[in-house]
């Protein structure tokens, strides 16, 4: 079987784990990541999203973080700081430098972002296909108003430094619209047997991988059932500060209207956290198919168990065409 994911970081690279621990070995996993996210920092281009999907599955994030390096040290950012150069607010440790350090290098001599996330992947193995969602620069900017001023900050700063405490009045998706999909995206898409739409931010994350022209076209008119996760559970997000990025877009932080803002024309199927099965009446009445299930990945077996509950509805979904 060939499923395709599109995926932001965290969520999406811990909801893949757990997929990864139901596959049979003759699956395989294409994941389309989120470069919306990336940021050029100390000259080097950091890739937030497409890091933590191969870290995650290649056996070398923080846990607990859940982003960045197991057992790092912070020796780089110590001297940075000493030479009053920042910014402090962005965690870069000396093992994750090593990872920007390499793909600039890459991307300095020439090769695309796709080739030089293959080539780091050489070294993790993450046991997944990881393409970046475009090879083409873009980046997430987010408009605020600070003391009655307009400003527009790059998707980083409003996450990290102002922990989205300041409402998102609009998520702008710089350089999206003359972006192209990276080789072999729209070909997986085509190719796939399931769609997989992981508890990732649907606004930042897979909105944003969507708004690639024409990747949400070759998804909707793609022959396998599209199945997606809802990252909102009880009416709040599982993790991260969704809440606020759907404000700015009309979306209410509920189960429900998530799937909505997807979409019947894209999606197929919906599962929502059984505290949400309130959700699976609506969700079903807009023509998608909906179930509730446990959608905390409190654990791998929690997580695996929301795998297999994606499958089965692709499964079904694939029977009833
Ligand atoms: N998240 C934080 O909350 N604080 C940080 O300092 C931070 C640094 C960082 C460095 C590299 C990296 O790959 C991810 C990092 N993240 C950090 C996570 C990241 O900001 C976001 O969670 C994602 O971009 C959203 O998917």
């Amino acid at each position: 079987m060939r499923i395709v994911a599109l995926a932001g970081g965290i969520g999406g690279a811990r909801f893949l784990r757990g997929l990864k621990d139901v596959i049979t070995p003759d699956d395989e996993i294409t994941v389309i990541g989120n470069t919306g996210d990336d940021i050029h920092l100390y000259g080097l281009k950091v890739c937030p999203d497409l890091d933590t999907l191969m870290y995650t599955l290649g056996g070398g994030i923080h846990e607990e973080q859940g982003w960045g390096r197991a057992e790092e040290t912070w020796s780089i950012k110590a001297e940075m700081k000493a030479y009053g150069v920042g910014p402090e607010w962005f965690g870069l440790g000396d093992k994750d430098f090593a990872t920007h350090i390499v793909r600039t290098q890459m991307l300095a001599a020439g090769y695309p972002l796709s080739a030089v996330t293959e080539a780091l992947c050489d070294r993790w193995q993450p046991g997944v296909r990881l393409l970046p969602m475009t090879d083409d620069r873009v980046e997430t900017h987010v408009r605020i108003t600070e003391q009655g001023a307009l400003r527009v900050v790059h998707f980083q700063e409003y996450w990290v430094k102002l922990h989205a405490a300041v409402d998102a009045e609009a998520i702008i998706p710089v350089g999206a619209e003359t972006a192209k999909p990276a080789p072999g995206v729209l070909e997986a898409i085509a190719a796939a047997d399931v769609i997989l739409l992981p508890p990732s931010n649907p606004v930042v994350s897979i909105g944003t991988v969507l708004a690639v022209p024409g990747i949400r076209a070759a998804v909707a008119a793609a022959p396998a059932p599209v199945v997606g996760l809802s990252p909102i559970v009880g009416g709040a997000p599982v993790r991260g500060m969704a809440d606020k990025v759907l404000a700015a877009v009309g979306v209410e932080a509920t189960a429900a209207a998530v799937a909505l803002h997807y979409g019947a024309e894209l999606l197929d199927g919906w599962l929502v956290d059984t505290a949400d099965a309130a959700a699976v009446e609506p969700v079903t009445a807009a023509g998608i198919t909906c179930r509730a299930v446990p959608l905390l990945m409190t654990d791998a077996e929690a997580t695996a168990a929301m795998a297999r509950a994606a499958l089965e509805l692709a499964e079904q979904e694939r029977g009833a065409r």
